[in-house]
């Protein structure tokens, strides 16, 4: 199953056909529309606000490929790469797919452009100072077609209305949230939410 593209989203599936194929063979069938989904929510956000459309698509595209790896080999690029992680990431799994995904993005696929990577790297925990291509990802995560979550349509109105709107409401989710939860909060996590919400 995949989500049916329009537009840019037509051709652009076509170009990274041999992407689409290896993501398929990759992902379970559920993070495989995922990944689709995110590509269309990101490319229609990349036209909305003026970034570049087509790395806008492939971010999406790719944003969660070392999602499904098995949490040790997601480690193991880490290690391979010499990739330096803090506490609290080394603490939260969910926070490894996004480190891994985009050394995977530069190091296995050859994928060079460093916007991209950024964006792949930081779509789970933001950061400060988020570049447009990176707040686009970080957003296309959350208001993908097939997401069901309390809340999901205010974030798809939220996202309607300017970037900065929308950054605002998903980081007050997350941060409440992870709150609730008891989870660590990372500090790039933190550095989004005091730049954005300040009062
Ligand atoms: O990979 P996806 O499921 O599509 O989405 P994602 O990469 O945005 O991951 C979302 C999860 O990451 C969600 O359960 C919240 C968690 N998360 C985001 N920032 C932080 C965090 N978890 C912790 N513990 N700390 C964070 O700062
Ligand atoms: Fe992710
Ligand atoms: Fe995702």
């Amino acid at each position: 199953m995949e989500p049916i593209f329009v537009g840019k989203g037509i051709e652009y599936r076509i170009e990274f056909e041999n992407y689409v194929k290896f993501l398929k063979e990759r992902l379970t069938p559920k993070r495989f529309y995922h990944s689709l989904a995110v590509a269309k929510e990101a490319l229609r956000l990349a036209e909305k606000y003026g970034c570049d459309t087509k790395k806008a698509f492939l971010a999406g595209l790719l944003h969660d490929v070392c999602k499904d790896d098995e949490p040790n080999s997601q480690l193991q690029i880490l290690n391979d790469f010499g990739i330096m992680i803090d506490t609290v990431t080394k603490n939260t799994r969910k926070l490894w797919h996004a480190r891994a995904g985009a050394v995977y993005l530069k190091e296995k696929l050859g994928i060079e452009d460093a916007e991209i990577i950024s964006a792949v790297q930081y779509h789970t925990t933001a950061k400060a100072n988020m570049s447009l291509l990176e707040q686009i990802l970080y957003l296309a995560d959350f208001t993908s077609e097939e997401r069901d979550y309390p809340g999901v349509d205010d974030m798809r109105k939220a996202v309607d209305i300017s970037l900065e709107h929308a950054m605002r409401e998903a980081l007050i989710f997350t941060v409440v949230d992870l709150t609730e939860k008891g989870m660590a909060i990372h500090n790039d996590t933190m550095e989004a939410y005091r730049e954005i919400v300040k009062n």
